[in-house]
């Protein structure tokens, strides 16, 4: 099985924690996305990573690839049983992909990817305006939701790993969740961030 996209990206890093809580082998090609390899390119028709090859299968999408994988590889398992619980999985991944990220990944460009990858200064005010104006209020939501280490049905989840990846590349770019004014929050994205298979998808190799 190979797993094509470099682990900066806060989508590569939730298939790879999957891979590390179920204890899966995997050749992971930390190539960035719209890279020309032809293989990555049958994956995904788009360019966009993480893109799967398993036995000549190609996936793209983080999240469709944690559904093909959790139902290969049941153990344990990433997507709840109960339908409430599995309801509330899928809209806590829908949010961390398309709510959340796009807003937690703005410091992280100024500050991480424009000076040391594009040679490009930072723009602070971008920055500002984002820990000031944007990112409060799915902050001041997501505090109200947690009320302990997981957020879904007891156990760590897709919920967990699609809401908690995208804190990585904050802390990359020297900001946090203030645990003064959002303390459940600051506590469960630690709780998250510090389990062996995130901090074994932070350490794959980027790229
Ligand atoms: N919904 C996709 C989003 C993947 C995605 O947007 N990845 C970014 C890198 S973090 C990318 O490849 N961007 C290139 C593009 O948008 O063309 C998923 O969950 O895998």
């Amino acid at each position: 099985m190979k797993l094509y996209g470099t682990s900066l990206s806060p989508y590569v890093r939730k298939v790879l924690v999957v891979l590390a809580e179920k204890g899966v082998e995997v050749q992971h090609v930390p190539l960035r996305f719209h890279d020309p390899d032809p293989r990555f390119r049958a994956a995904s028709p788009f360019g966009k990573i993480p893109a799967l090859e398993d036995e000549g299968f190609f996936l793209a999408d983080s999240s469709a690839i944690i559904q093909y994988l959790d139902r290969k590889h049941p153990e344990p398992a990433m997507l709840p049983r109960e339908a409430r619980d599995l309801g509330r999985a899928i809209w806590f991944d829908e949010l961390g992909d398309t709510e959340l990220f796009p807003v937690l990944i703005k410091p992280f460009v100024q500050r991480f990817l424009r000076p040391q990858l594009m040679n490009q200064p930072c723009d602070e005010a971008v920055v500002a305006r984002c820990m000031t104006e944007e990112l409060p209020r799915l902050f001041d939501y997501l505090d109200g939701q947690v009320d302990g280490p997981f957020l879904v049905g007891g156990a760590f989840s897709l919920a967990d790993i699609s809401v908690a990846t995208g804190f990585h590349n904050l802390h990359l770019a020297g900001e946090a969740v203030d645990p003064e004014r959002w303390p459940r929050l600051a506590s469960y994205v630690t709780g998250i961030l510090e389990r062996p298979s995130f901090r074994t998808a932070i350490a794959a190799r980027k790229g």
